[in-house]
């Protein structure tokens, strides 16, 4: 398979590229963080979507050594942030199968003590079906990452089938808005009915809230006049490469 040999062989010259994507404060207008993208270079340099590669990953295995060098990456990058004066926290995907298998506990600790990276501005990004899945060995892993002082965020939330119970037992510290919500939300009356009941969710069990994909400025206001904190999208910032990040964070002072 194509994209497999691709695979490998970024991973095994450390030559994935992660992008980031600035989170802002929607009253301040501050960058409040970023969220860590991967994006692998084919043979002629143009990045392929992780849609084209992470289920193969998931399948292959290859997932452990791909979700190291993101969070590494990632890490290295925050500290970088931290060390020019920006205290930003950067956020990293974890796939449903990381928590499986190789230690997600004990990749995680190794990699803050590598990279220096104070815990707190670390963040996970989770997706229902890793809470859904093998329950009892997820709890326990993401309060042993919750007790290490690394935040943990519901990724996609309302596109799955976690039941609203399960919310109470994870020690989750965010929700995050799906973005086709965000999307509908200005068109439909129902998906603006979605967002209000997350964010009034949210705000009742003292969740922080992040929208994402927000595109438009009516989108941005209006998640900001029903209380929504923090968002994500093209309108504020598109992924972008470490240094472009970089001078996001220097202007923004
Ligand atoms: O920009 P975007 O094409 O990056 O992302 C597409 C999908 O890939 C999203 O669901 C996103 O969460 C996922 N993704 C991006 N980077 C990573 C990563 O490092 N690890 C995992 N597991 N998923 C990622
Ligand atoms: O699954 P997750 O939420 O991690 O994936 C985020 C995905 O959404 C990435 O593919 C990212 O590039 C993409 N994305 C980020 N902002 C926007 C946006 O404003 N619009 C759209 N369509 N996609 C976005
Ligand atoms: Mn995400
Ligand atoms: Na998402």
């Amino acid at each position: 398979l194509k994209v497999g040999n691709c695979l490998r062989n970024a991973l095994d010259n450390n030559d994935l590229v992660v992008l980031y994507q600035p989170k802002y404060d929607l009253v301040t207008n501050d960058v409040i963080g970023a969220e860590g993208l991967v994006r692998l270079k084919d043979d002629t340099g143009e990045f392929i979507s992780p849609l084209n590669f992470i289920e193969y990953a998931e399948e292959s295995g290859l997932i452990y050594r791909l979700g190291e060098q993101v969070l590494e990456q990632s890490c290295i990058d925050a500290k970088k942030w931290l060390d020019a004066g920006y205290p930003k926290k950067v956020a990293v995907n974890i796939s449903a199968k990381q928590f499986t298998g190789i230690s997600l506990v004990d990749t995680v600790a190794s990699i803050l003590e590598k990279t220096k990276l104070p815990s707190r501005y670390l963040e996970l990004e989770v997706t229902e079906s890793a809470l859904i899945d093998n329950f009892e060995q997820t709890i326990k892993q993401l309060q042993a990452i919750a007790d290490m002082g690394v935040s943990l965020a519901l990724d996609d939330f309302g596109t799955g089938y976690s039941s609203l119970s399960y919310l109470r037992l994870f020690p989750l510290d965010v929700l995050k808005i799906d973005q086709s919500f965000v999307r509908d939300m200005i068109s439909d009356s129902q998906s603006l009915d979605i967002v209000t009941a997350i964010i009034d969710l949210a705000n009742s069990l003292s969740l922080q809230i992040v929208a994402e994909g927000i595109e438009t400025s009516q989108q941005r206001d209006k998640l900001q006049s029903l209380g929504c904190a923090i968002g994500q999208g093209y309108l504020l910032g598109k992924p972008m490469p470490f240094l472009e990040m970089m001078d996001v964070l220097t202007q923004a002072k």
